[in-house]
């Protein structure tokens, strides 16, 4: 059966717009909530995961919950520790609390940032590989998948954990070829993630059936996401515009990309 109403964390977000509309064309009553308000939705809940109150009021009586509340870029530690190690951490003790039995992480390809991306001709990297974060903020995704198999394995909280590649409207580099996520397959595969039976604590690779993948998209395909995007007709003219990955260039030659080098920053 179907969760119904789902609590939205981050709902401001990229993500979260894309969700906004994807799930209720699938039936559910969505919750949002998030630090900044929402544009064009004036119910939304403007808390900080901090707010422990505020969160168990937003939690009570929800089916589920999708997590993308945090920050999404690197940060300083004390940053990183406040919003994204305890704001998950607060979510999941709401969650206990009011008795919430399914929850979606959005975790990131940055968790295992620093394992090589594979070259012609090697095996997609398996969703088993140890973790490699590339950044604090890696790191707190990896936090976030252990406190998602500790809640499960002691309160019987189920989780899928996605490591999301690159969900934006269309990749912007090379790289993005192999990781993108579309808006559609980001709704089909938060969809899956929320009614798939019997997940107990789940970690999948999140992106469309891009020509260029370079991670094993089985442990999504087996909660029943079918992805119907390819990021193929981008690539000419990201091509023609940056030209192919260096095999060399540490930047090009990891999962994480630039994210291992010389990582984004999160404006704090
Ligand atoms: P975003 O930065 O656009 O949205 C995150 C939202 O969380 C923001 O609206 C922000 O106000 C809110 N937020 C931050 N700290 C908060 C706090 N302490 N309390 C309440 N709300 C808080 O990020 P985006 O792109 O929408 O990503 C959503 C989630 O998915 C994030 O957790 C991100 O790490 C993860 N992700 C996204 C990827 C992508 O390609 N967009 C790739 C991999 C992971
Ligand atoms: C992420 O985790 C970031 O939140 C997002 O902004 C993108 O940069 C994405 O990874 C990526 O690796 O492309």
């Amino acid at each position: 059966e179907s969760p119904r109403t789902v609590l939205l964390t981050g709902a401001a977000g990229g993500v979260g717009a894309v969700l906004r509309e994807a799930l209720p064309a699938r039936g559910y009553a969505l919750r949002l909530l998030d630090v900044r308000p929402v544009p064009g939705e004036p119910e939304a809940i403007t808390a900080d995961l901090a707010d422990r109150e505020a969160l168990r009021a937003a939690v009570r009586g929800t089916d589920a919950i999708v997590h993308l509340a945090g920050i999404s870029l690197e940060a300083s530690f004390d940053a990183i520790l406040r919003a994204n190690i305890e704001g998950t951490y607060r979510l999941y003790e709401a969650a206990r609390a009011e008795g919430v039995r399914r929850v979606v992480f959005a975790s990131s390809n940055h968790a295992v940032g620093f394992v090589p991306r594979p070259r012609a001709g090697e095996a997609p990297i398996p969703v088993a590989a140890p973790r490699r974060p590339d950044t604090f903020y890696g790191l707190s995704k990896g936090f976030g998948e252990d406190l998602a198999q500790l809640y499960w394995d002691l309160h019987g909280i189920e989780t899928v954990s996605i490591r999301i590649g690159s969900c934006l409207p269309a990749p912007v580099d090379v790289r993005q070829l192999s990781l993108w996520l579309s808006p559609g397959d980001a709704g089909r595969l938060f969809h899956a993630a929320l009614t798939a039976p019997d997940v107990g604590h789940t970690v999948v690779y999140g992106s469309s059936a891009n020509t260029r993948l370079w991670w094993d998209l089985s442990s999504a395909r087996a909660l029943g996401y079918e992805p119907l995007d390819d990021s193929e007709p981008y690539a000419a003219r990201l091509l023609a515009e940056q030209g192919e990955l260096s095999e060399t260039d540490p930047a090009h030659t990891r999962l994480g990309g630039a994210f291992t080098t010389d990582p984004p920053r999160w404006r704090e």
